[in-house]
């Protein structure tokens, strides 16, 4: 399997779901903004919006959206990151991985970090992004985890928002459970890797 990603953005969730499963991937870098593969090629060819994450499966299966990746991935790593088809808790682990697409990082985190956004646009998505905050803040008060009480991928998709908010000016002072949660998340061995081997890669010049 191939995974295109780019340092800290949302792909980041997928990349600690096959860390946490112990999934075989190799990691692909995209520069976002043109588009271009490291090695050459341009991300349009294995998805239509030019965006991660994109997931190639083999020659004739390619998965893009945030939920069919991370959905097939936790399928892929048996139970361990999402609950069985069968349970109730799936239909919450959809609702939660819906909630933290939509509301939190398409209503709140794009719009702040969109380089053609004007500020007007910007600060209304820094506002419009606090009623979500609030709704996770009070889901997690008492709880480990966004389903059941094990980590699952949505988790993972709502680390990496609120690991790359503040870097927003998306301030989470108000929400010390957000906090707790996010700190504590980074305690785990598979995200604390992704975490690490992400920021090298930033770091490092794309090689066109
Ligand atoms: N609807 C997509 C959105 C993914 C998305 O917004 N990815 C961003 C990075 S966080 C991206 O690739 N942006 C580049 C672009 O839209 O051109 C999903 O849920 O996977």
């Amino acid at each position: 399997m191939k995974l295109f990603y780019s340092p800290f953005a949302c792909s980041l969730a997928a990349h600690i779901a096959c860390r946490e499963a112990g999934l075989e991937v190799d990691l692909h870098r995209v520069d976002l903004p043109t588009k271009r593969l490291e090695g050459g090629g341009d991300l349009h060819t294995f998805n239509p919006m030019g965006q991660v994450p994109t997931l190639v499966i083999d020659d004739q299966h390619t998965l893009v959206e945030n939920s069919a990746v991370l959905t097939y991935l936790a399928d892929r790593a048996g139970q361990a990151l999402a609950p069985r088809a069968d349970e109730f808790a799936r239909y919450e682990l959809t609702r939660w991985l819906g909630f933290v697409g939509t509301e939190i990082h398409k209503k709140g985190l794009a719009p702040v970090f969109a380089p053609d956004s004007p500020d007007a646009v910007r600060d209304h998505a820094r506002k419009a992004i606090q009623k979500p905050l609030g709704v996770v803040e009070r889901h997690l008060a008492g709880r480990e985890a966004l389903v059941g009480d094990g980590f699952t991928v949505a988790d993972a998709y709502l680390f990496w928002a609120l690991t790359i908010a503040p870097h927003g000016g998306i301030s989470l002072e108000e929400f010390p459970t957000l906090r707790a949660y996010q700190e504590r998340l980074l305690t785990r061995p598979a995200v604390r890797a992704a975490v690490r081997f992400e920021r090298d890669q930033r770091e490092r010049a794309f090689a066109a």
